[in-house]
């Protein structure tokens, strides 16, 4: 076994932490879960059901918007009400797990003495478009420890938020006046995701302007399928039983017997369409020869014989043409 591998014993006991509310239990399954080690499944398995999944809200907007402190505000919000919390913030740009979002720290550390709010951040460098499969298992193991409303901050700013959006409940795009914030929102296909859009920092001059513009913008949907624009000065904790309220309204929506089931339908096919394409990923890669196989294109690709997407390509046919053949012998 690898280092840092935990025989099944170990894998059970660290269930039952878990299970117990044991943050350092629940840190170290994460761990596991970040790094595909070869016990994560049979944790998220032992685990998978055994308590109510918690509502996920997935926060996500331009860099500086206001996302880690209106996450950290709605999460006192939340304490108040003796609500069990997690939060997960997703770095798009760090390639240190856990070492992410320093100034996250600082403006959580409020929180860091309470036993109720569990804070983590994960690095998506190396995730190979798993993100929403990995983002998903985190928000399981939470829910094991006991979270009650999961909260997930990433950077809107490429594929990273699309992929969050699939693994979470209701997503919140938060914008804020500055000039190019809703145009970056357009480009990046936010507007599309939101469910609930945040105007923050309505503060700063041309919030009036900026919430018109969103408004006009939205002006072509139906009625009724126009996400609600909340107002918030998150440093000034205003707007936030607002946005408290449009949150629990939507959970509501959710909630219609015409909508839960095949939503729920919905996540657990993309659920298990993700565990399999993570599990494909990982056979094939791990595959006898694959890594001198790609040492060979490597040395092709950088001699100039061919491009990188050319090489991949020819990899995928060559290994599928190889897959079929032991599958014919096998059958
Ligand atoms: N004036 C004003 N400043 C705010 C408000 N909300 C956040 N800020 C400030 O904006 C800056 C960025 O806030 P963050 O919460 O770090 O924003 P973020 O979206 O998490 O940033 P990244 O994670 O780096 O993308 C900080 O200096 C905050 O204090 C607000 O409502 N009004
Ligand atoms: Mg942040």
């Amino acid at each position: 076994m690898s280092a840092g591998a935990e025989a099944p014993a170990a894998v059970a006991s660290l269930a039952e932490g878990i299970l117990r509310g044991d943050p350092r239990m629940l840190a170290r399954a994460m761990t596991l879960v970040e790094n595909a080690a070869p016990e994560a499944e049979a944790i998220l398995e032992s685990l998978y059901g055994k308590k109510p999944a918690a509502p996920r809200v997935g926060f996500t907007g331009p860099p500086g918007a206001g996302k880690s402190t209106l996450v950290a505000e709605y999460a006192r919000l939340l304490r108040a009400e003796g609500v069990q919390v997690g939060v997960i913030a997703v770095d798009p740009t760090s390639p240190f797990t856990g070492g992410a979002i320093l100034g996250d720290r600082v403006r959580m550390n409020e929180h860091a003495t309470d036993d109720k709010v569990f804070i983590r951040s994960m690095a998506t460098r190396g995730s190979l478009g798993g993100l929403a499969a990995r983002t998903g298992e985190l928000c399981e193991l939470l829910d094991a420890w006991g979270s009650e409303v999961t909260l997930v901050e990433t950077v809107g700013v490429g594929q990273s938020e699309l992929d969050v959006a699939e693994a979470t409940d209701t997503t919140v795009v938060i914008l804020t006046p500055e000039s190019g914030d809703a145009i970056q929102a357009l480009k990046a296909g936010l507007m599309e995701i939101a469910e609930v859009i945040v105007l923050n920092k309505a503060d700063h001059v041309g919030a009036d302007a900026m919430e018109a513009a969103l408004r006009a913008s939205l002006a072509f949907r139906p009625e009724g399928s126009r996400p609600p624009i909340v107002r918030t000065v998150a440093t000034a904790r205003q707007g936030l039983d607002e946005l408290h309220q449009a949150l629990r309204e939507h959970r509501e929506a959710l909630a219609k017997p015409e909508i839960v089931g095949p939503r729920r339908r919905e996540k657990v096919r993309a659920r298990i369409r993700s565990a399999v394409r993570e599990g494909l990923l990982d056979a094939w890669l791990r595959r006898q020869g694959f890594e001198d196989v790609l040492d060979g294109v490597t040395d092709d690709v950088i001699a100039g014989r061919t491009s990188p997407y050319r090489a991949a390509r020819a990899l995928i046919e060559r290994m599928t043409r190889d897959g079929k053949r032991t599958n014919g012998n096998g059958n």
